[in-house]
């Protein structure tokens, strides 16, 4: 056992006395959730505005081969209108975003829920002025300024499908994005200041638009100010056209399944997939999870320190908070800058109430030492919370000691990008919590442990098998944009009846759920998601790169790290100079996150007579566990694991 697996960490009486949800109440809304699902949800989907109220609430199959997914299918809302208009009257003047730059001596801006619905209107009209419309894609590729949450909502507003990419994403993992989507129009910065350092992003668009969708049109917002080239007619100033523009703007009434947004992200093959969020469900998910997972009040102000790029940034910076009328801070820095203190700072600063983080960020401010920690107050702090990956109970300890001061309860939230919102998470005020653990489903989620081998339910209460959905919830993905058969095949035909997670996970004697991590081909980097395939066919790409095999290793603070094997083309050599060229060619196809830690040169991979890579004997070397390889007598060429063994010793 695990030093501290086993603690349980009950909330305060006085924290209990004042949440929105205590046992009692959890025991029974979950129970009301799934027994009668129709009219749970019906009565919770009442939390947003609807132009037109659904009078249906859920039709859902997850049988194979016609898994299909509705909410609220004939309610017709707006989702901006909920994020922004509806809160006008009650506070107008109340801050909506809280926006913190890269550079702390810089000034911070309050952005009033008034403000907020002038700019999205403005950003709206500029939008339309470029031709687009409803149903039409939009790529998002901003840093952490107020613009990328203006932009979000002003898509929504018009109804135009955003797609946020990351900002640390490559020229050529942007611009396949722009093609898979068939964006119209990407909208981007001049420059991004992150971590003191500045990346170029109207040149990077420039770059992914020469070889994808060059007649894509450019919106540039200025955000360093830096001479950008601009081609007439092609690429368009934002100021500019913002001066111009009109701060009226009706929202678009939109259908409840009508698209809200794509996001990328990684699976176990091929390219990443566009997964397709709608418009109500997703919604009512997102504000739902906010309010009760971080036992959010009137007034708190709330922080979630991940990137827009990803789907936590979009619902808990952007839609969760906002639908619900909340101060959320969006912060366009790093942890470490100008030194680790930062976030601390920033509580103090801005008297943060929740904070939501990623256990690598962490791990990473553990190891700095206290001395980064003690200057700051952090009283204002009530919740705390992490996503991302599993939480290690060294760093829960240390969080809850030193950040929380032994008084906030810790959310660790299972989710996923093709969730919308939390899924496995405690309740702060119901649900006593247990270092590394998810604990117990939201209102509406059926977690069950599937024998990997037999695909059966494992129905004693302590399990351990493979984590999969029993039925739909609001906030689940729709599809893959433009490829619905991607999508069946990817989570329902594994699985046959059940949304399969891609995750392993245990089920103890108190029914909590331990999240084991990924079991597929997928790496959790620092918190995010790469298919070992997409950094294997970066590295093939190399004109010196014959073969490629990428696996995860345990890393003490990225929680897994990258580490590749190559076999090279006949006649080329092995050098330290061409390992520093494929660790920068794999950065810049890419992106830095995808930087590998490890290259080991391979004369041969381990492969099945069938032609498979053998990936659980490339796990165990890299890992440096020679001792447990398992059965190699399949292998076509048995001796190649020897040669790797080797290597991996003299690397
Ligand atoms: C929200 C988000 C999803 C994958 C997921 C799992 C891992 C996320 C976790 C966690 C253990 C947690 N993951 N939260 N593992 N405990 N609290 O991260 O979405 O980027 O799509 O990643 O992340 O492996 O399957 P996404």
């Amino acid at each position: 056992m695990i030093e501290h697996m086993d603690e349980i960490y009950p909330p305060s009486p006085e924290f209990v006395a004042q949440a929105k949800v205590d046992a009692k109440k959890y025991e029974e809304w979950y129970a009301a959730s799934v027994a009668d699902p129709e009219a749970f949800w019906g009565e919770h989907g009442k939390r947003l505005d609807w132009i037109k109220p659904y009078t249906k609430v859920k039709n859902t199959t997850f049988a194979y081969p016609d898994v299909s997914i509705k909410w609220f299918e004939d309610g017709v809302l707006n989702a901006a209108a909920n994020c922004i208009d509806r809160h006008l009257e009650k506070r107008g003047d109340q801050t909506a975003i809280i926006w913190e730059p890269d550079d702390p001596n810089a000034e911070a801006r309050h952005i009033t829920y008034r403000e907020l619905h002038e700019e999205v209107c403005k950003f709206a009209n500029v939008l339309k002025g470029l031709g687009i419309g409803k149903g039409d894609r939009v790529v998002i590729y901003l840093p952490m300024i107020p613009e990328a949450a203006y932009a979000m909502l002003a898509c929504a507003r018009i109804g135009a499908i955003h797609s946020v990419v990351f900002a640390g994403f490559s020229p050529e993992a942007l611009g396949s994005r722009i093609d898979d989507c068939g964006a119209k129009l990407v909208i981007t910065a001049d420059e991004a200041p992150r971590g003191g350092r500045i990346t170029p992003l109207k040149a990077n668009a420039d770059e992914a638009r020469k070889h994808h969708g060059d007649h894509v049109k450019c919106l540039v917002v200025e955000r360093t100010g830096a001479d950008v080239p601009m081609v007439e007619g092609q690429d368009f100033s934002y100021s500019k056209l913002r001066a111009e523009a009109s701060a009226e703007c009706p929202p678009e009434p939109m259908g409840a399944e009508d698209p809200l947004f794509i996001l990328y992200t990684s699976g176990s093959t091929g390219k990443p997939k566009g997964v397709l969020h709608t418009t109500g469900g997703y919604l009512v998910y997102a504000s739902m999870t906010h309010e009760y997972t971080f036992d959010y009040h009137d007034g708190d102000i709330f922080w979630c320190t991940a990137d827009v790029g990803w789907v936590t940034g979009h619902s808990y910076i952007v839609y969760g908070p906002l639908a619900n009328g909340a101060t959320t801070l969006m912060f366009e820095g790093v942890p470490t800058y100008p030194d680790a203190g930062r976030f601390w700072a920033v509580i103090d600063k801005h008297k943060v109430n929740q904070f939501y983080t990623a256990p690598t960020a962490i791990r990473a401010l553990m190891g700095k030492g206290l001395e980064y920690v003690e200057p700051y107050d952090l009283s204002s702090l009530k919740v705390l919370g992490t996503v991302g990956e599993p939480i290690n109970p060294e760093a829960w300890i240390w969080y809850h000691k030193h950040i929380g001061k032994e008084r906030c309860p810790i959310v660790d939230t299972w989710w996923q990008t093709e969730t919308g919102g939390h899924m496995i998470t405690p309740l702060p005020g119901a649900i006593p919590t247990k270092p590394g653990s998810a604990t117990k489903p939201f209102f509406g989620v059926q977690p069950v442990v599937l024998d990997p081998q037999t695909g059966e339910e494992i129905t004693s209460i302590e399990a351990e098998g493979v984590l999969c959905i029993k039925d739909s919830w609001p906030g689940q993905m729709r599809t893959v944009f433009g490829d619905h058969k991607r999508f069946v095949e990817t989570y329902f035909s594994q699985y046959k009846g059940y949304y399969f997670s891609g995750d392993g996970c245990r089920r103890d004697a108190d029914g909590y759920y331990w999240i084991t991590g990924r079991v597929d081909d997928v790496l959790n980097v620092s918190g995010h998601r790469m298919g070992t395939a997409e950094i294997e066919s970066a590295l093939v790409a190399h004109p010196k790169v014959a073969e490629a095999a990428v696996v995860g290793f345990p890393h003490p603070v990225k929680g897994q790290g990258i580490y590749c094997y190559v076999t090279l083309m006949a006649g080329e050599e092995y050098t330290d100079e061409l390992r520093e060229e494929l660790r920068q060619w794999v950065r810049k196809e890419i992106g830095p996150i995808a930087t590998p830690d490890y290259i080991q040169w391979a004369p041969g991979l381990p492969k099945t007579r069938s032609g498979k890579i053998m990936r659980r004997i490339l796990r165990k070397i890299a890992e440096n566990d020679f001792s447990n390889l398992g059965d190699t007598s399949t292998l076509a060429d048995p001796s190649v694991v020897e040669e790797l063994i080797q290597n991996r010793m003299n690397r």
